[in-house]
């Protein structure tokens, strides 16, 4: 009753920011992101029968916080199994938590893949998007490889989740500009949240949402890079703007984000294929086709706040960790 998965964190190009249902917490857009390979949560669940309750360790500390979306995702994975014991979840970043790097979408993705494999049961991948949902929006993407679509409009009150491109067949690297390891002072459902109550903008942000969605998925068809690029910076200012125009406001750039967005708009016009994206939070995730890597890397670390750069390439979706041999 013990297993262990592994997923990478992911970067959305076409964002999610705001709920159509928060007890089902469905998204109120679709979303369409890119799978970190090189960033890491590694998660192992124990079921046993002398726990009174759920337990979470998250990076060495006992973490209050995410504890109710956590039961909620346990609950339903104890339910297919017919068992009510309890579980000890062990969660560990190679990144930093709860900083915009999306550790929620990799630790539920990694939570849902190793609890269903502790218990023994082979769920279709769908019901595991379902269950990742649950825990957070951008969780099922984590589930799966590469360029990743999330999808809420072919099916009601669902949702489905499924690659669009393979690592291999456009192998996109990002490189991340960490700023700050800094915890948000206001986490991504608060704001959300408080975005779709507050902002005279959060019609208009779902209004045009679909067509950036389309438009999205045709650049990935085609692999057409400058036209991505165009995109995602545009949808990406598009929702930090829903975020500023909120009351109070949500304000997630520090100013070495916004130097780093300055940097990376001069090397596209100077011929670099590179674009960025900025999710809730202050690091800069800098996306470039592989021949801009070195490029791209060394004029971000040029940038003073600058803590770290960290390399991704595309990654594969969540996986359950081999059992080792004794
Ligand atoms: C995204 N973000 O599409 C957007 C862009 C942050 C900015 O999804 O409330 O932690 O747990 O469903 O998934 C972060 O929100 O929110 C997020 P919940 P989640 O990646």
């Amino acid at each position: 009753m013990r297993a262990t998965a592994v997923a990478h964190p992911n970067v959305a190009l076409i964002k999610y920011w705001g709920k159509s249902d928060t007890e089902k917490n469905l998204p109120a857009t679709g979303s369409l992101s890119v799978t970190l390979g090189g960033l890491h949560t590694r998660t192992t669940i124990e079921f046993n029968e002398q726990l009174k309750q759920d337990q979470l360790l998250l990076d060495g500390k006992a973490d209050a916080a995410a504890d109710l979306r956590m039961v909620r995702c346990l609950d339903e994975l104890r339910q297919h199994a017919g068992v009510s014991l309890f579980a000890n979840v062990e969660s560990a970043n190679d990144f930093p938590t709860g900083a915009g790097l999306a550790s929620s979408a990799s630790g539920f993705a990694a939570l849902t893949v190793a609890g269903a494999a502790a218990l023994g049961l082979s769920l279709p991948p769908q019901e595991l998007v379902r269950i990742s949902r649950l825990g957070s929006g951008s969780a099922p993407r984590s589930l799966f490889a590469g360029g990743v679509w999330l999808d809420i409009a072919s099916s009601p009150g669902e949702t489905i989740c499924s690659t669009v491109s393979e690592p291999a067949r456009w192998p996109l690297e990002v490189i991340v500009a960490v700023t700050s390891v800094e915890k948000k002072a206001v986490s991504s459902t608060a704001g959300m949240e408080s975005s779709r109550a507050a902002s005279p903008y959060f019609d208009g942000w779902v209004s045009s949402h679909p067509q950036d969605l389309a438009d999205g998925l045709s650049c990935f068809t085609d692999k057409d890079f400058m036209r991505l690029a165009d995109l995602a910076e545009h949808n990406c200012l598009k929702m930090h703007a829903l975020a500023m125009s909120t009351r109070p406001p949500l304000l997630y750039w520090s100013p070495a984000t916004l130097a780093c967005m300055q940097a990376v708009m001069q090397l596209r016009a100077d011929g670099v294929p590179v674009f960025f994206t900025v999710d809730a939070g202050p690091q800069l995730k800098a996306v470039c086709l592989p021949e801009a890597s070195a490029t791209v890397r060394e004029r971000l670390q040029s940038i003073p706040g600058v803590l770290q750069t960290l390399d991704c390439t595309l990654g594969q979706g969540a996986w359950v960790e081999p059992v080792a041999k004794a």
